[in-house]
């Protein structure tokens, strides 16, 4: 595979192009796919995938059920709900010919799949015994995206659409499902030690459709903020355009109220983005294809006694269920370190001739890069899982450190307009679109929204007097947004 060319890494400093590089040169996404917004996993950056959606499948199949719909949905429906299809209907690509022959209906390319799933939903729920409904699904998607386009982060076609449709009995029911999916992905991204700001957005930017949204934001290096999901209350709106009624315990007929998430790749982007340092990338132990790397040390006349100890070692590790490289390459341990370093792997094991009769090896760990030595017999599988919890403790800590260095607070617009593009500037504002407006053209920023939470961390109070118009508002994120 011809991928990497051997200049060092532009320096995180320049996240744009940092973030560029690495994805090619550890073997994420190849760029070079002739379609302007579609992306290739080269296999490194899709087992990357596998680990992380594994855990985000397992999140879910607690108390959902995974389902397909079709990538097809027809112009009839997916134009049903006004607000909806108004938020979509630029962004959408068209299927308009068989072979030759023009189509009666136009399909899209499902964008998002509520119009492909809730026809089907109408079918689905009878009566309240089949409530609540609880299905995920993990597709790509299509979007004509017109802003920049950037691999994992802005694509055309989200690869890794990981979607949940969500119908109750009633608002309530449905609100606590909201409450619910915050809580599910607040434990996948506590998982990767991706800190995230949980907002609720403006009445002018929720989801085409939806009675409100949450999102989840994360603070990129450059002080831009990235969407990372989002969750959706649908209340009846989408219930009433397709028609999905339940008969009730008393026989009445009442529509359900719904509601939908989703996460798509971007995850990975922050994965990457967020940990990763100027030798590449950082991966938490959990989501590394690679968890140990044993570099052997040789020497001319100990060779073998070396190969034959990490040999074992690697056995070892294996045997414990671990996924362990034994780098027996031709390459010198400068290269070898260089290379395991660029695609993050966890933990370094090195063994030389003294090793071998100490009995010992010398660990370092990704993120710290201090070596340690340390008895063979002491790498056990509980010593290995422990410096795993200890290394996304150490991620975690160092990854908040740096979003709350990118939070300030301002009493007024024009004092946090030198800080937009630096970081996310945190004021009062009411929930009037005209007071939204007026801070977007003065911040040339997006207002994020209001807290669904406030971090204790943060010290602040949920109530203030708006920075515009000095009504009541509340505590408002407002930042420039990838
Ligand atoms: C929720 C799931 C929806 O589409 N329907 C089903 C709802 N919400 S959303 O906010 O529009 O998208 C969910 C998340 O997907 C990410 N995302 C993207 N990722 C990469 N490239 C894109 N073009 C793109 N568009 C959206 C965001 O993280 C978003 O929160």
């Amino acid at each position: 595979m011809e991928v990497i060319t051997s200049k060092a890494l532009p320096s995180k400093e320049n996240f744009s192009e940092w973030y560029h590089e690495l994805i090619q040169r550890a073997e994420i996404m190849d760029v070079r796919y002739p379609v302007k917004g579609l992306y290739v996993w080269f296999p490194f950056g899709f087992k990357i995938r596998q680990l992380v959606y594994g855990k985000l499948r397992e999140i879910m199949d607690r108390d959902h059920d995974e389902v397909y719909f079709p990538t097809l949905i027809p112009e009839t429906e997916l134009g049903k709900e006004g607000e909806h299809i108004k938020g979509f209907e630029d962004e959408v690509y068209w299927v308009t010919h068989g072979g030759r022959d023009p189509l009666d209906v136009k399909l899209a390319l499902r964008p998002t799949s509520e119009t492909a799933m809730y026809p089907m939903f109408k079918l689905w729920i009878r009566s309240h015994a089949d409530l609540p409904l609880k299905v995920y699904q993990v597709v790509n998607t299509f979007r004509y995206e017109t802003k920049h386009t950037r691999p994992l982060i802005r694509l055309r076609e989200i690869t890794s659409f990981k979607e949940a449709h969500t119908a109750h009995v009633d608002y309530e029911d449905a609100e606590r499902q909201v409450r619910d999916a915050i809580k599910l992905y607040k434990e996948f991204y506590d998982f990767l030690a991706i800190p995230y700001l949980v907002i609720r957005r403006p009445e002018w930017d929720k989801f085409p459709g939806a009675a409100y949204t949450v999102a989840f934001d994360t603070v990129m290096p450059d002080g831009r903020t990235m969407q990372i999901g989002t969750v959706h209350h649908l209340a009846d709106n989408f219930a009433k355009t397709f028609d999905i009624e339940y008969e009730t315990p008393d026989g009445d007929h009442a529509y359900v109220h719904q509601t939908c998430y989703g996460i798509s790749e971007r995850c990975i982007a922050a994965l990457i983005s967020i940990h990763g340092d100027d030798l590449g990338l950082v991966l938490p132990f959990e989501v590394s294809p690679v968890q140990i790397v044993i570099i052997p040390i040789l020497y001319k006349g100990s060779e073998e006694k070396v190969m034959e100890v990490a040999r074992q070692l690697y056995e070892k590790l294996t045997d414990m269920g671990f996924r362990a490289v034994l780098d027996d390459s031709e390459e010198r341990p400068g290269a070898k370190y260089y290379k395991w370093e660029l695609k993050g792997v966890p933990v370094r094991l090195e063994i030389g001739p003294r090793e071998v009769d100490e009995g010992s090896a010398i660990v370092s760990f990704r993120d710290e890069r201090v070596k340690h030595k340390m008895s063979v017999e002491e790498i056990t599988e509980e010593r290995i899982r422990k410096w795993a919890a200890e290394m996304k403790e150490r991620l975690l800590r160092k990854a908040t450190g740096k979003m709350m260095d990118k939070l300030k607070f301002f009493e007024s617009v024009e004092d946090a307009n030198e800080w937009i593009g630096k970081g996310v500037a945190l004021i009062y504002l009411c929930d009037s679109l005209e007071c939204g407006e007026d801070v977007e053209e003065a911040l040339k920023g997006s207002v994020l929204g209001r807290f669904e939470e406030i971090p204790e961390w943060m010290e602040l109070q949920e109530k203030g007097s708006c920075a515009v118009c000095g009504e009541l508002g509340n505590l408002t994120a407002v930042a420039k947004t990838y």
